[in-house]
């Protein structure tokens, strides 16, 4: 039995959406941060980070949303990622290139917004983070241009990775409306039953 660690409405929310994908039986279980679950010895023994999320399949465990997300097609979709070398490469650059390039502006800022009262905001860093999306998304807008996905002209894990980090725009209320084909394959991509059901998860 496969148990995914944490809240879908999380880091863990593109491990829901790819179980969701992948078809895979699953039980969630939810993590109590505010009361430091998460750095308790329990949980510290599945994800040494102290960090949600973490899955475990039997008796294998793994941590870190993309690793995990790359187990799970592997092991239960694996067209998911890609059917040759070059695909395969593409998938991984996509999900590299949002985990490395575009996720850490967006957190940066996420982190600003959501955890640090007003007063005490770092502006400075907010303005740094923000004025550095403008290009990564037009780099994202321009590949999409003319596709419904990212890879091969076929939904990839690296479809899910990479709206998975994007998404984090919206709960900025960082207006993405400029980027029209961001905006369509993501229209595209929530149309998905699994997709779908992942969103009723997070209700
Ligand atoms: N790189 C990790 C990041 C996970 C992450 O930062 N999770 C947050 C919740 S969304 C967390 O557990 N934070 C607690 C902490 O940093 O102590 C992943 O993608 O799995």
């Amino acid at each position: 039995m496969i148990t995914i660690y944490g809240s879908p409405r999380s880091s863990a929310g593109r491990c829901f959406w790819t179980l969701e994908e992948v078809e895979a039986k699953y039980e969630n279980k939810e993590i109590d941060m505010r009361a430091g679950e998460h750095k308790a010895a329990p949980y510290l023994e599945i994800n040494p980070n102290g960090k949600i999320p973490a899955l475990t399949d039997g008796e294998f465990n793994i941590w870190e949303s993309m690793a995990i997300n790359n187990y799970l097609a592997a092991a239960y979709k694996p067209e998911l990622l890609g059917s040759n070398p070059k695909e395969q490469g593409q998938v991984s650059q996509w999900t590299t290139w949002s985990i490395a390039e575009l996720q850490p502006p967006l957190i940066d800022v996420f982190i600003q917004l959501v955890f640090v009262p007003e007063d005490k905001r770092d502006m400075a860093l907010i303005e740094k983070s923000k004025a550095k999306l403008p290009n990564l998304l037009n780099i994202l807008n321009t590949s999409l241009e003319g596709k419904t996905y990212l890879v091969a002209e076929k939904f990839s894990l690296a479809d899910i990775n990479t709206a998975s980090v994007v998404s984090i725009c919206e709960h900025l209320k960082y207006d993405i409306n400029e980027y029209s084909n961001i905006k369509s394959w993501l229209g595209a991509l929530s149309d998905r039953p699994a997709f779908q059901r992942f969103q009723k998860l997070c209700q």
